[in-house]
């Protein structure tokens, strides 16, 4: 911890400036810069940032669509070779930046040290993991059973142009995980990330092609969701979108791509969750407490995989209720990059006031159970607090933060319990805490969701070891850091040749005509 606040050191009063990384002969309109301040000190400048005009997303698609052309006539074993050697040196190349990487994480996102390390972390795994996937059909097409003189195979190349569009709440992790899949299956990328962590994204770029990606094939353009979703996701040269964020933005996505004209748009989309932990009398209350808390205040509860609804069976919810309470009362609430820290702010002013509006609800339709009475007056804070209430039918969405409902049923109602959480249409992770295995393997089969653990917290799956996505109103799949997520971004042709005819030699696919 030490050598990392060290290192961290020279960044400290570093400013950053980030101008869209675009291919353009000259960008039509002179943007003003966006001064971006740390979310937990107003007054802190982390730098500057020049959004993209709308009216340039024509000439950024063109250089994307002339790049992808050029580059999928490569040689496909030279260019598959090429985007893995690629990703490798990225992984290395972050993982030598890593204490600025992280001093912008604490800095522009307002993570813990310990979260930015993890982000930093989980970055160079997925491309390191997607790099790894090039070898399985990319370079050399797959080969398919097929009679005497028949040879059959599955080539897989890049579908086109994907835009990627990334949170704020992994600003690097995912902002890399969605480009490097993108480059893996070959396609050129237009990455936009969330205009609240522009930076990050700008110098994770700036090292992508430090790493040998081509500035044509990814392009940066920071700038307004709304406005640029808006141009990108109505254009025909459009291959795929690959999204992260709100259901709500996943759909208004969804309508725009199945209205445009052309071609069909691939679409990827990882949401929210509503999503529970169930913990049956048979669990052990220390080991549930400690993992309520990482689960739902870690990250200031802003993660799409933290637990939002507590299910305490009546026979253990004092005990847990009690031991929670204790807990709580030791969490530190304040400066991100103060290595005592636990729990650092919400991303801005806005996230604050949405959740404290949710509380001020909470506070007159259910009871207060526990709350963190030492936060920082200046900054976006907001105190972790927990809170009785009676279904979660009451909650019509996900509450980005550390906020969570807890609600008490009988051992009897344990399939309505199930019922419910599946009828609220998200279906992302969940946790069951039993030492009865009927009662977890029941869970675990009955409920819809993407991720479950058990008797273990919710959080923070490992990339390769974990894939992770959700369902329904949570998602479209595939897992990110999971096997089929690559292929996803890319197009697959089957080739079937019959080889006793003049001319009917494999070999010659290896050269696109
Ligand atoms: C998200 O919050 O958008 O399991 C994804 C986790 C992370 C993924 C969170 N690997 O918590």
């Amino acid at each position: 911890c030490d050598a990392l606040v060290a290192g961290m050191q020279r960044w400290q009063t570093h400013q950053w400036h980030a101008r869209p990384q675009v291919q353009v002969s000259s960008l039509t309109t002179y943007q003003p810069d966006v001064v971006v301040r740390c979310p937990f000190s107003a007054r802190d400048k982390v730098g500057l940032v020049q959004w993209v005009h709308p009216d340039d997303a024509y000439a950024i698609l063109q250089t994307a669509e002339h790049a992808f052309k050029k580059w999928n006539n490569e040689p496909r074993p030279a260019f598959a070779a090429l985007r893995q050697t690629w990703l490798y040196t990225l992984a290395d190349v972050l993982e030598e930046h890593r204490h600025e990487l992280i001093t912008l994480c604490v800095r522009e996102a307002g993570k813990t040290l310990q979260d930015a390390v993890d982000e930093i972390r989980e970055a160079v795994d997925f491309c390191r993991y997607y790099a790894g996937f090039i070898d399985n059909g990319f370079a050399e097409p797959i080969r398919l059973p097929g009679p005497t003189g028949e040879l059959n195979q599955l080539h897989y190349e890049g579908r086109g142009i994907w835009l990627c569009i990334s949170p704020w709440n992994f600003p690097l992790a995912i902002f890399i995980g969605q480009i490097t899949a993108a480059i893996a299956a070959g396609n050129a990328v237009i990455a936009k990330p969330a205009e609240a962590t522009s930076l990050i994204a700008a110098r994770a770029v700036e090292l992508a092609y430090s790493a040998g990606i081509p500035q044509e094939l990814l392009q940066c353009v920071p700038g307004s969701g709304p406005i640029l979703g808006d141009v990108f996701c109505n254009d025909r040269r459009l291959a795929g979108v690959a999204f992260t964020g709100s259901h709500k933005t996943a759909h208004k996505i969804a309508m725009d791509l199945a209205h445009r004209r052309g071609p069909i748009a691939s679409f990827i989309a990882e949401t929210g969750g509503q999503n529970a932990m169930i913990v049956d009398s048979t669990a052990l209350p220390e080991q549930v407490v400690k993992d309520i808390i990482r689960s739902a205040f870690g990250s200031a509860g802003q993660r799409c995989s933290a637990l939002r609804v507590l299910y305490l069976q009546e026979d253990i919810a004092e005990e847990v209720i009690r031991l929670l309470q204790g807990a709580m009362k030791e969490l530190v609430v304040g400066n991100p990059g103060d290595p005592a820290t636990d729990i650092g702010p919400v991303i801005s002013m806005q996230a604050k006031n949405a959740l404290h509006a949710h509380s001020r609800y909470l506070k007159s339709h259910g009871k207060l159970i526990a709350k963190v009475e030492d936060v920082p007056e200046e900054g976006f804070y907001v105190a972790p607090a927990a809170y009785e209430i009676e279904s979660i039918s009451e909650l019509e969405d996900e509450h980005f933060g550390p906020i969570l409902h807890v609600i008490r049923y009988r051992n009897a109602d344990l399939d309505t319990v199930i019922e419910d959480i599946n009828n609220t249409d998200f279906g992302l992770t969940l946790s069951v805490h039993s030492r009865n295995p009927e009662v977890s393997g029941l869970i675990a089969r009955s409920a819809r969701v993407g991720n479950v653990y058990i008797n273990r917290d919710q959080i923070g799956a490992v990339v390769g070891v974990q894939p992770f996505g959700g369902l329904a109103r949570s998602g479209t799949g595939p897992k990110a850091g999971g096997p089929d997520y690559v292929r996803r971004f890319a197009c697959e042709r089957t080739v079937s040749i019959n080889t006793s005819a003049i001319g009917g030699n494999a070999e010659l696919l290896r050269k696109r005509p």
